[in-house]
């Protein structure tokens, strides 16, 4: 069902893992300073220590070991290569961790994925106005070049940006995440283009500079539920299951894998709301001037974050309010026949993401695809023996099994998130996505296997071990 080099991963990211936020010469980034903010996280909690794998990483090395995980998906901390921002100033110790880190994992024989910016923009750079500013693309560019060039003899997969979509939205638009801002119907939209611009050229940068050295392959990874219209014989709701799409996973798919642009029906939502509460001025949706590098064509694979589904119907027709969802005009509903887990958004439905690869294959012109996030989280009191995780990645892994065989899609690899239980963002960590369970009450932080965990080192191992007996 899978083929022999399928990646069998797990995912983390720097933030929500490696606590270290002052050491050896880091920058502060914006996650340090929003948690520092009164109401904004959990009780109050914060990622300063979180697993503290700055300095316990060899213990996560023996999770991926036990495991038996061929790839790992890791993000490197930006402030912790360079304080501010800058090539100007390289923090030589924060060098000194990721080598390492990629050294032993090669050493395991475990190839590594690094994303370059899991959402922890250095604060030096928000003070210059960070994502909103037009700056941000070639700082981040230089800072990608910096990654590839000190890394790149050893990371063949790269993911320049995890989830702009969740960037814009949550930290410009709702608020809830880091920066902290609430700026709706515009920001987002600014971060979002500024982010597809940066991506853009760190892409072209590989492609020209690196590319025939180094040999690896570098996209974006983009986060999407899967959508269905609520009642399927409804023009509105099959319309607005088409928007909800388009501000989803098209506001960053469309422009790199189909057109260079915004999907059509994206931007005529948002300037048609525009001209019904009066906005004047341009397009909320700025343009791509055709002076900068593409943006079309700028992924060497598909990066998927899959974690639900909904079913959507038409919105009530807009409202006043000039925002996101105002411009999306579309309700998100759950089936009472899926299962929550642990958070209230995440419904389970493994059954989504088989579809989801197939419309990704149909509509992108068959890309080879890595899911590099798909997980299922737990809270309340500390469960190891998690039967219903169990059931989840055994349900999910057989769909994308269908979907490899079945449906013909080139999906190469499958990243669960997440390594480890870890700092979920606002809701600190009361959420807990890992198949190692850590005990944040303890000192140690020790990490204990899920009943989950054990079940996903064996279906690697029955996965891989199929080939051998060929
Ligand atoms: C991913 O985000 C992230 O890449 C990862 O860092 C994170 O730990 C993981 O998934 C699990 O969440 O509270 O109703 O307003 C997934 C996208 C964006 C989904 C924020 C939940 C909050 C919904 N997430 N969203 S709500």
């Amino acid at each position: 069902m899978f083929p022999r080099d399928f990646a069998w991963g797990a995912a983390t990211s720097a933030y929500q893992i490696e606590g270290g936020w002052q050491a050896d010469g880091k920058g502060p980034s914006i996650w340090d300073t929003f948690v520092q903010q009164k109401g904004r996280v959990f009780e109050e909690q914060n990622g300063n220590v979180a697993c503290n794998s700055y300095q316990l990483w060899e213990k996560d090395l023996e999770c991926i070991q036990q495991l038996g995980l061929t790839h790992y998906r890791l993000s490197v901390s930006w402030a912790r290569l360079l304080p501010d921002g800058t090539t100007q100033h390289v923090n030589q110790k924060g060098v000194a961790y990721y080598n390492k880190v990629i050294n032993d994992l090669l050493a395991c024989n475990v190839s590594p994925m690094v994303t370059l910016y899991h959402w922890d923009l250095p604060q030096a750079l928000q003070d210059q106005g960070g994502w909103k500013s037009e700056s941000i693309v070639s700082l981040f560019d230089s800072y990608a070049q910096f990654c590839f060039q000190t890394f790149g003899d050893r990371v063949k997969l790269w993911i320049t940006i995890n989830e702009p979509q969740v960037c814009a939205k949550c930290g410009y638009e709702d608020g809830i995440h880091a920066p902290g801002l609430k700026e709706p119907g515009t920001a987002a939209y600014l971060v979002g283009h500024n982010m597809l611009r940066a991506h853009a050229k760190a892409w072209h940068s590989y492609d020209s500079l690196y590319r025939a050295e180094q040999r690896g392959a570098v996209s974006l990874a983009i986060n999407s539920d899967w959508f269905e219209p609520l009642r399927p014989g409804c023009n509105e709701d099959v319309a607005a299951t088409e928007r909800d799409l388009a501000f989803t996973l098209g506001w960053f798919a469309w422009p790199v894998f189909v057109t260079g642009d915004y999907p059509q029906i994206m931007r005529s939502a948002i300037d048609s709301q525009s001209q019904k509460l009066g906005y004047s001025g341009s397009s909320r949706l700025p343009s791509f001037s055709k002076d900068e590098p593409a943006i079309f064509g700028t992924a060497d694979f598909f990066a998927l974050n899959y974690y639900t589904s909904r079913k959507v119907k038409a919105g009530e027709g807009c409202g006043q309010m000039l925002c996101l969802n105002s411009d999306r005009d579309a309700e998100e509903v759950l089936d009472p026949s899926w299962p929550i887990c642990g958070v209230s958004w995440l419904a389970v439905v493994p059954h989504g993401l088989r579809k989801l690869l197939k419309y990704i294959k149909d509509t992108f012109n068959n890309p080879a695809v890595y899911i590099t996030e798909n997980g299922f989280s737990q809270v309340g009191p500390r469960q190891i023996d998690d039967v219903q995780r169990c059931e989840f990645y055994s349900d999910t892994i057989m769909e994308v099994g269908k979907a490899i065989e079945e449906d013909g899609v080139n999906v190469r690899g499958y990243f669960a998130w997440s390594l480890l239980d870890n700092f979920e963002w606002a809701d600190g960590f009361s959420v807990r996505f890992g198949l190692f369970h850590v005990d944040f009450s303890d000192a140690k932080l020790s990490r204990t296997i899920y009943r989950s965990g054990l079940e996903y080192a064996k279906m690697i191992m029955k996965y891989k071990g199929r080939h051998d007996v060929k």
